[in-house]
Parts: structure tokens; C-alpha cells; sequence
């Protein structure tokens, strides 16, 4: 289970990724002219949470501890990159990503030539799906012939085994035939835990971001897919906003009508994406929250925490979020009888807190 969620940004050469990542993370990168150098560059950065500001307000524990999200800003994706063959490094960095925040530029600036001669989000988006679905199909064709072979010469795996990898990799082959990416097929977990492995680019959840020039309207573009989502923003503003301090960055959003910045709201989307929620622990040493699979039971959430709490499991006690705060403590909550006992199957709900009773 990934303690933090990993994003990685990609995009064609100058759409903005490196302003994008210096909006979100608060770095500040420099964005050049003429680049698309493949470079990465990580950062992590911590989840803004309302939740975890009330909840430290009560408990004043020493240690106030926000989930994690790490940015990978990925130079040196080009069109036609698949054909050639992706190099290694570039490939290590996609492959080790839960998910893809697609860096698309609208924004219209004579001092930036675009790649491919003229500004078009839909055409990168489509080329860039294009180039990652064509390398997922050539591992998928290379696995198939060793799977033939295999079947032929025999004595090795099960039959069983190998066919059923096959039909599998033969549906993905026939959904990329169909120019539909890996992510849209629906998988369910064991079906992505046999092909886990292969790591294929076009089945990662992927965040669209329209970047935008100052003040331009968003075009109208809507998600196709549940596995994947649009959000539009003004990277290079936001990225001048980051860079200020709080205050007066408070002034400008105003003054731009930005309700709300790209960070919260692109976290937002990627926890939906991934299919990830929350859950805290308080205590007066510290209160944290935490990132788990949507669906995880009380013993995996368990095990974010801590192998041993997984393994020694005997229950936790588990309360809501408002009901926490209402109660205005955990004592005051527990004379409530509001803190529940829940066993290892008890599966949690976004944003309740936890506390693990465990064998040492
Ligand atoms: N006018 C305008 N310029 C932008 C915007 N976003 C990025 N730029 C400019 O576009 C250029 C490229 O931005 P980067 O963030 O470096 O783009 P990139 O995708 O990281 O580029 P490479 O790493 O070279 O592939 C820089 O000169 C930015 O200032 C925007 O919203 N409006
Ligand atoms: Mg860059």
C-alpha cells in the first residue's frame, strides 16, 4: 500500500509542467523557453486538510502531521517518443506513478512556440493517449508470443494459468485496437493485480489540466471516463501567486476571481481518481491524517499505520469526524457512547478517526 500517493506531471515540451509543479508545490523551478529536456523533478507537498487544522485545534497535540502527496514534474515527453522507444529513465519514472496529472496548454504566447507548430489541447491530448497506448500494445504483443511459446513447449505454469493471462491481455490488446485506453476497461483488483507488473501507461488514473492564458475561459471539456478528470486552471498565475507572500497572494486571488487554488482542488480530484479517503488518529502526542484505499477495512487502514497494528489487530474504536468535534474531545465522546468498536472487517468511512487496539 502506497504511504503517499504519487503524481506524475507530463505533458508535451512546454505546456506548462514545470509551472504547474512550481504552482503546486510552492518551489520555484525555472521555467525556460525552448526546453522539453527530459528532467525530472520531485517534491512533496502536504494535503491541505480543514479536517486536520479542526481536529489539532482540540487535541493541541506536539505534532500536527498532514497526508503527503509527491509531484513528479516528467520532462522529455515528445510526440512520436513511443515509436522511438522510451528511454529507461523516462519510463522508470512513469511506470512508478499511481497517476498522471496531463498537462495540457491552451494558453496562446507568440514567446512560446509549441511543438507542433499551433495550440491545440485536444490534438496533444489525444497524441500524447497515442503514444502511451502504443507502448502498452507492444509489451502486450511481446508478453502474448512469449505466452504462446510457453504454451507450446508446456511443462512449465499450469495451462490454466497461461490462458487465462492471455485472455486478459488479449482484451487489452483489443480495447487499445479501439484506440480506448487501459484505464476505461474497468478492471477489477485482481485483474490489475495479474498485470500489476507491466506497469502500462495508458492504465494510470489521469488528471487533465487545461492550462490556461490569464483570463481566458475554460473550453468546454468534460471527463469521458471515471478514471479520468478535467480541471482548468491558470498555471502561470497561480504559480506568481504561490510564489508571494500569503497575504498579499490573498489580495491578487481576489482581485483574478480565483475562488480556490489549483492544490486543494487538484488533490480533491486525485484522491477521487485513485479511488483514495482519509483517516486520522489523534492523541496529545499527535494527530495525523492518513490516505487509504476507498473500501479499506479497519486492519488495512491499520496497516498504514504501522505493520505491527495490522498483524497484533484486535479491534479499533472509530468515530465520525462531526461527531468528534461536536463531542468536543475523545473522553467527552466515548461518555456519548459515540465511539464505536469495530472489528478488522469494518470497513471506513471518509474522514473518521481511528484508534487501533492492537497485541503487542
Ligand atoms: N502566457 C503564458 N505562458 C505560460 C503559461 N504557462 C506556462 N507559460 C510559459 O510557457 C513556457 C514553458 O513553461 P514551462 O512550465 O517551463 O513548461 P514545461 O512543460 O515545463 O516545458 P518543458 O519542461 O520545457 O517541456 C514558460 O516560458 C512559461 O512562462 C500560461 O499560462 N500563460
Ligand atoms: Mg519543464
Amino acid at each position: 500500500m502506497p504511504e503517499m500517493m504519487r503524481l506524475g506531471i507530463i505533458g508535451f515540451p512546454q505546456s506548462g509542467k514545470t509551472t504547474l509543479f512550481n504552482a503546486l508545490t510552492g518551489e520555484n523551478r525555472p521555467v525556460h523557453l525552448g526546453g522539453g529536456r527530459l528532467e525530472t523533478q520531485l517534491a512533496v507537498v502536504n494535503v491541505p486538510d480543514d479536517r486536520l487544522d479542526r481536529l489539532a485545534a482540540l487535541f493541541r497535540p506536539q505534532k500536527v502531521t498532514p497526508a503527503k502527496v509527491a509531484f513528479t514534474d516528467i520532462g522529455g515527453l515528445e510526440s512520436g517518443a513511443a515509436q522511438k522507444g522510451l528511454p529507461g529513465a523516462l519510463l522508470n519514472q512513469l511506470s512508478s506513478m499511481d497517476g498522471f496529472v496531463h498537462v495540457l496548454r491552451c494558453f496562446e504566447e507568440a514567446r512560446v512556440p509549441h511543438s507542433l507548430g499551433s495550440v491545440d489541447a485536444r490534438r496533444d491530448w489525444k497524441q500524447m493517449e497515442a503514444e502511451f497506448m502504443l507502448y502498452d500494445l507492444l509489451i502486450i504483443e511481446r508478453r502474448l508470443e512469449r505466452l504462446n511459446e510457453e504454451l507450446r513447449k508446456g511443462g512449465g505454469r499450469p495451462r490454466s494459468e497461461i490462458e487465462r493471462e492471455q485472455g486478459l491481455l488479449e482484451r487489452l490488446r483489443q480495447s487499445l485496437e479501439a484506440e480506448q485506453p487501459l484505464r476505461r476497461l474497468n478492471l477489477d483488483d485482481e485483474q490489475h493485480r495479474l498485470i500489476s507488473s507491466f506497469a502500462f501507461l495508458s492504465l494510470k488514473p489521469t488528471l487533465l489540466v487545461l492550462n490556461l492564458g490569464e483570463g481566458q475561459p475554460p473550453p468546454p471539456w468534460q471527463a469521458e471516463h471515471p478514471a479520468e478528470a478535467v480541471i482548468a486552471l491558470q498555471g502561470k498565475l497561480e504559480m506568481e501567486l504561490a510564489q508571494m507572500p500569503p497575504d498579499e497572494a490573498q489580495v491578487f486571488q481576489e482581485m483574478y476571481g480565483i475562488q480556490e487554488l489549483s492544490l486543494p482542488r487538484l488533490i480533491r480530484q486525485a484522491y477521487a481518481l485513485l479511488g483514495l479517503q482519509t483517516f486520522f488518529t489523534v492523541g496529545e502526542d499527535e494527530v495525523r491524517a492518513w490516505q487509504v484505499r476507498r473500501g479499506a477495512t479497519a486492519q488495512e487502514a491499520a496497516g498504514v499505520i504501522h505493520t505491527d497494528l495490522m498483524r497484533g489487530f484486535i479491534r479499533a474504536e472509530v468515530i465520525g469526524y462531526k461527531e468528534l468535534l461536536e463531542a468536543g474531545g475523545w473522553n467527552e465522546a466515548r461518555a456519548k457512547g459515540w465511539i464505536r468498536l469495530e472489528g478488522k472487517d469494518y470497513r471506513l468511512q471518509e474522514g473518521e478517526i481511528m484508534h487501533v487496539r492492537a497485541a503487542a
